[in-house]
């Protein structure tokens, strides 16, 4: 018969495996996820009947390699017409989360340039200010810093190399700010190639809590009847 406490010891021992796995659950987020940004082009992936690369582009290969054979419709290239204000974008999460880091794939092709980026957090949005008669759609009200002024590295390769930023506030946040700080820019262009930004959280998936409690319940529920069994004079070991 088993006894409580190696029941205990058991499932102590498949939470400490699980450990690994709530570092690196990932929020898995798509083009619709930008809600605000640079004017115009925020929403959405690549439109083809244009020259724009949207900034939905950031979040339409959320898993596997981030390829760049075809560059167009893959990345963000941001509109800089209206200024440095204009180099951001707003990310709804679905959900409030505690972030423990987010990898970015930022791919400088041979006519680009690196720069550096902040992340910013909050609860609540509000709608961007009209700029030039272009909406910007919502940003973060009073934003907390996450990452300030980060270096962005090149990847000249194909697949992209990805870097990884370590987030260490604990707070869950919904609502983010990505924003490119000084990349040069050219013809009305940030010289940046977001290809693609994965964030990931520091508190298990719903389902991952309920994958712990099923497993909790099934192995309670095991040391149950075979305590019941024991009891009644049916020896199991
Ligand atoms: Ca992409």
């Amino acid at each position: 018969m088993i006894s409580f406490f190696r029941f205990a010891a058991l499932f102590g021992g498949l939470i400490a495996s699980l450990a690994p796995i709530q570092a690196q659950t990932l929020i898995t987020l798509t083009p619709a996820s930008v809600i605000g940004g640079s004017p115009i082009f925020f929403q959405s992936a690549y439109n083809s009947g244009s020259s724009v690369y949207q900034a939905g582009n950031i979040f339409n290969q959320q898993s596997g390699a981030v390829n760049m054979s075809t560059q167009a419709g893959n990345a963000w290239f941001p509109d800089d017409t209206y200024g440095l204000g204009n180099r951001f974008v707003t990310i709804d999460l679905g959900a409030s989360y505690v972030l423990s880091n987010v990898q970015i794939f930022n791919s400088n092709q041979a006519d680009r340039a690196t720069g550096s980026f902040s992340l910013s957090a909050g609860n609540s949005i509000t709608a961007a200010p009209t700029t030039s008669g272009f909406s910007q759609g919502q940003m973060v009200s009073s934003p907390t810093t996450l990452l300030a002024a980060t270096a962005l590295t090149n990847s000249t390769s194909n697949p992209v190399t990805g870097q990884t930023f370590p987030i260490s506030d604990n707070t869950a946040y919904r609502y983010l700010t990505l924003r490119l700080i000084d990349f040069p820019s050219s013809g009305g262009f940030v010289n940046a190639g977001l290809a693609e930004v994965r964030f990931y959280s520091a508190i298990p998936e719903p389902s991952t809590y309920a994958a712990i409690f099923g497993a909790a319940a099934l192995g309670f529920a095991v040391w149950r009847r075979r305590k019941a069994a024991g009891a009644a004079g049916i020896e199991r070991t």
